[in-house]
């Protein structure tokens, strides 16, 4: 019988898993409401695509996005910096400490498959949400390239956070002329969500929901 991923998942399709780290889940420094539940539809879904590549969040101490590397400043507080401006955040995801590393309930089927780590964020001066571009928004980080140089077409985007990382991910990808597909339930969001999905259909990023890729019977 014809899987149904036979017909949706391609070989030139990418399932990019964003910041699937301790400091976004459940007691991390910066959790995302329920950001947990992500990892046994990204663990399912690693199983129908032939290529991964995974970000993290890689933040050197005293990081800029830091509140607390600001004076009289608290988390999610808006400040300007010298390229625009930026949320501060808790100290999260600093690099070499456990709440950088993945969650570890992520199956050995998405490392298995995982043919870069890409890791962002770790210029002191510049945050990055998105992996291809930081948010300075001429910095990037190589992303575009390495995947046009290896002929993907579609990326489909998985993770944490809905509204940060993910967003301005697959919104960079369209920019970057690759076809990105937010699988939306795979993914969590810090706020509400109207937002995001707005831009995403303004710019043409595509949502579908992970049981459109799993097959129900697994
Ligand atoms: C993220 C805020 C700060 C994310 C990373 O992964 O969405 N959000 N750093
Ligand atoms: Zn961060």
């Amino acid at each position: 019988m014809t899987r149904p991923d036979a017909e949706i998942v391609r070989n030139d399709d990418l399932l990019l898993v964003i910041d699937v780290q301790r400091d976004f889940c459940s007691r991390g420094r910066l959790a995302v409401p329920d950001g947990d539940a992500v990892v046994p539809l990204i663990n399912r879904l690693a199983a129908h695509f032939k290529h991964i590549v995974l970000t993290q969040d890689w933040h050197p101490a005293g990081h800029t996005s830091f509140a607390s590397s600001h004076r009289e400043a608290k988390p999610y507080d808006q400040i300007e910096l010298a390229y625009g401006p930026q949320t501060l955040w808790p100290d999260h995801c600093i690099q070499q400490t456990p709440g950088a590393e993945f969650h570890p309930a992520l199956d050995s089927i998405v490392f298995q498959r995982a043919e870069l780590i890409l890791r962002k964020g770790f210029h002191r001066k510049i945050d990055s949400y998105s992996a291809f571009v930081e948010n300075d928004k001429q910095t990037t980080t190589g992303l575009a390239g390495y995947l046009r140089e290896r002929g993907f077409r579609r990326i489909f985007l998985a993770g944490l956070a809905y509204d940060y990382c993910v967003r301005f991910s697959a919104v960079d990808a369209v920019r970057a002329d690759f076809e990105a597909v937010v699988i939306q339930d795979a993914c969590h969001s810090i706020g509400p969500e109207g937002e995001t999905e707005r831009e995403f259909a303004q710019v043409g990023v595509k949502q579908m929901q992970s049981r459109e890729i799993l097959d129900t019977r697994e």
